[in-house]
């Protein structure tokens, strides 16, 4: 899969493509990312990416000329790619999104600076609008690297065996259980026995407890869409007895 990101700051990603799961998807040629600095597609003598909005106001806003000059030539030279804009505007970033964006053969990532982009470049040349969350960042950069990250892991064969075991818990609509390394007693406070005990199936059976009930506690929202087996049910239910329990004991 391609990912090319257009930015007046390429070298932003240079750490970014030579660590971790990134790095050896390139290695494995599973990904072929690039970025690409808009200022190559001017073509004025001081290469100037940006002007004053019309109508006036503080800031800048990128030009569309070098803008529609980078996509259009990315999209020819590597045909199938999708075009993506981040923006503060765009649909909230979720892991589906990461599953279907993996789906494409390449993804053009538009970053922009200052007050954003020209309108018709939306209008015209981007297929999705995406923001990673709401909350102001100073350039589309970042937000790039999140969803080409995100999307990276998606891609078949990018994860080694344990990661892949972990792609089940979140788009099982969980969260993960609890991690334990040693040592055994931190600060006072001791591992959970049935980790330690090498019973696999018990060990199964606690870790989508604790999967269960920190999804309750931490993300309820996730719960309440989700459609429960009979074992997460259960789970549910023995707590709810635990606490009815400890209510009846206060009348
Ligand atoms: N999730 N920003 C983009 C400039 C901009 C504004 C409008 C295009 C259109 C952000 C986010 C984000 C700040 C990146 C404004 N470019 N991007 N930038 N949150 O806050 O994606």
């Amino acid at each position: 899969m391609y990912f090319i990101a257009l930015t007046i700051f390429p070298e932003m990603f240079d750490l970014f493509w030579n660590h971790g799961i990134v790095r050896r998807a390139i290695e494995h040629k599973k990904i072929f990312p690039s970025a690409v600095n808009i200022r190559d597609y001017t073509k004025d003598r001081h290469q100037v990416t940006d002007d004053r909005p019309y109508g006036g106001g503080s800031g800048m806003v990128m030009k569309p000329e070098p803008l529609a000059a980078a996509i259009r030539d990315i999209a020819r030279k590597q045909s199938g790619t999708k075009t993506v804009l981040l923006t503060p505007q765009g649909q909230i970033f979720n892991q589906e999104m990461a599953r279907t964006l993996a789906l494409s053969e390449g993804l053009i990532l538009v970053c922009g600076r200052y007050e954003g982009i020209d309108e018709r470049i939306c209008d015209d040349l981007i297929h999705y609008e995406i923001s990673i969350g709401d909350y102001v960042l100073t350039g589309g950069e970042l937000a790039a690297m999140v969803v080409i990250d995100a999307v990276t892991r998606q891609i078949p064969d990018v994860l080694g065996g344990e990661d892949a075991a972990e792609m089940d818990s979140f788009s099982d609509g969980l969260l993960e259980h609890a991690q334990y390394t040693r040592p055994e007693i931190f600060e006072g406070r001791e591992v959970p026995q049935v980790l330690l005990s090498g019973h696999h199936r018990e060990i199964e059976n606690w870790r989508m407890e604790s999967s269960v009930m920190r999804t309750l506690l931490k993300r309820p929202d996730l719960l309440q869409k989700k459609s429960l087996n009979r074992q997460q049910r259960d789970i549910l239910a023995k707590w709810r007895h635990k606490i009815e329990k400890i209510l009846d004991s206060h009348k």
